[in-house]
């Protein structure tokens, strides 16, 4: 027999994937979306028709809407992505994001609980949760975490380096409304847990983007920036690049793309990886928490080469602004996870690298924005 999931945020980013993977396991999905005035579920347009498909409404801040779908569906797992996840509106809503981010979570448990004990959930946790902590280790310990196993070329070891990430031991330290809110929800899942012996778990996800990413997320920000900038392009076979751009920088109209911090450090995956490590929390024995990402960590600078460089801008300073609107009043400075529990004990394995991740975002955006006759 099929198993059922709910997805609360299922018109989300991670939603939408995970909509996806759970189809193609011939799960009953129900998404769950809350009424807006304007469309929010653009995202799963496709997969409104699908038989497995089955899109509810309803609000994780409203008690009965969740009481009623989990007693109409009780389901065998839930996915709650529902949140307010964009940090900086935290700072400016505050209590809207503890709303959302801990009180619409309680909901969600407290309905579990008490109509659906046996229902598993999955909760959206977030690398926020650590702040400006990391742990530190000396690599003769750690070899396997440096290139080339710890070895420069001529054989010897590296010497005078030390390891920073977080991992599952690494102690919290919140420095935003969002991260205070998530920590509360990451500690109600353990409470649920031991108090109640639900099957709650909590993936810590380190920051993860795609095409379908929200367009205020500073990766977002910049693809579809760079897409708007695209008047042409052309395909080369045979040479070292399979495609070029033409650029349109002297348009009297030209914008240049604001920004904050540049230097700010960022764990950057997929979410396609990242949907299918949700997926197999909930297929284990024992519900636990994992930290989810890549171990590889990049400046917003570096994903600004990597994404101006794709369409040919090797120089992308006279493109970019800073402006002080979008500093944040408390910065998260590093984030670079380590995910060696979810490797050894879900075999899980990020598999699309930043270079893949950039240039499917901007290849997306250019034919999303730009002018080109696609
Ligand atoms: P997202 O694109 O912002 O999606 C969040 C979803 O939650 C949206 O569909 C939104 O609906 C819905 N939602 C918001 N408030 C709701 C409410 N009161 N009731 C019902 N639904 C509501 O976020 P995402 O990137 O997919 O992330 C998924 C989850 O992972 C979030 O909980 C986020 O905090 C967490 N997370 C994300 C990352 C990341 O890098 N993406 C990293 C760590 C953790 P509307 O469209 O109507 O607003
Ligand atoms: O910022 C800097 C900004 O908004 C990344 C959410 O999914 O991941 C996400 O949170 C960095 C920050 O993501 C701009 O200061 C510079 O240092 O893309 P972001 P985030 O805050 O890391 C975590 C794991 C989540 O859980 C969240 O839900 O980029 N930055 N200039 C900028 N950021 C934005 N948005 N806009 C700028 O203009």
């Amino acid at each position: 027999m099929s198993k059922t999931a709910i997805i609360f945020g299922a018109g989300g980013q991670d939603g939408s994937y995970l909509s996806e993977l759970l189809l193609e396991k011939e799960y009953d999905i129900v998404g769950v979306s809350r009424r807006t005035s304007t469309n929010n579920t653009e995202r799963i347009s496709h997969l409104l028709d699908d038989p497995g498909f089955t899109l509810v409404e309803g609000d994780i801040l409203d008690p009965s809407s969740i009481n009623t779908i989990i007693s109409s569906y009780k389901p065998d797992e839930v996915y709650n992505l529902a949140a307010q996840s964009f940090v900086a509106v935290s700072f400016q809503q505050p209590s809207f994001t503890f709303q959302v981010d801990t009180i619409g979570v309680i909901n969600i448990l407290e309905s579990i609980r008490t109509i659906s004990p046996k229902t598993k959930i999955l909760q959206a946790s977030t690398s926020e949760m650590f702040g400006n902590n990391f742990t530190e280790e000396n690599p003769e310990f750690v070899p396997y975490t440096l290139p080339n196993n710890g070895y420069n070329p001529d054989g010897s070891k590296y010497k005078n380096t030390t390891v920073k990430f977080q991992d599952e031991n690494t102690p919290f330290a919140p420095r935003s409304p969002y991260a205070i809110a998530k920590l509360a929800s990451h500690h109600l899942i353990y409470t649920y847990r031991e108090a109640y012996d639900l099957f709650a778990s909590a993936s810590i996800m380190f920051n993860h983007e795609s095409s379908r990413r929200g367009e205020e997320f500073v990766t977002r920000k910049i693809t579809k920036y760079i897409g708007s900038l695209v008047i042409g392009s052309h395909r080369e076979l045979g040479s070292s690049r399979d495609q070029y751009y033409t650029i349109n920088k002297d348009d009297e109209k030209f914008e240049p793309l604001r920004l904050g911090n540049l230097d700010a450090k960022r764990d950057w995956g997929h979410a396609i990886d990242f949907v299918k490590a949700m997926y197999l929390m909930l297929q284990q024995d024992k519900p636990d928490d994992y930290v989810i990402c890549t171990g590889k960590t990049h400046s917003i600078r570096e994903f600004l080469d990597v994404a101006f460089g794709y369409v040919g801008i090797n120089d992308w300073s006279d493109y970019v602004l800073i402006d002080p609107e979008f500093y944040r009043p408390a910065e998260v400075d590093y984030l670079c996870g380590r995910a060696n529990k979810a490797e050894e004990k879900l075999g899980w394995r990020p598999k699309i690298t930043f270079e893949e991740l950039v240039k499917g975002m901007v290849e997306s955006d250019v034919e999303k924005y730009s002018v080109l006759p696609f």
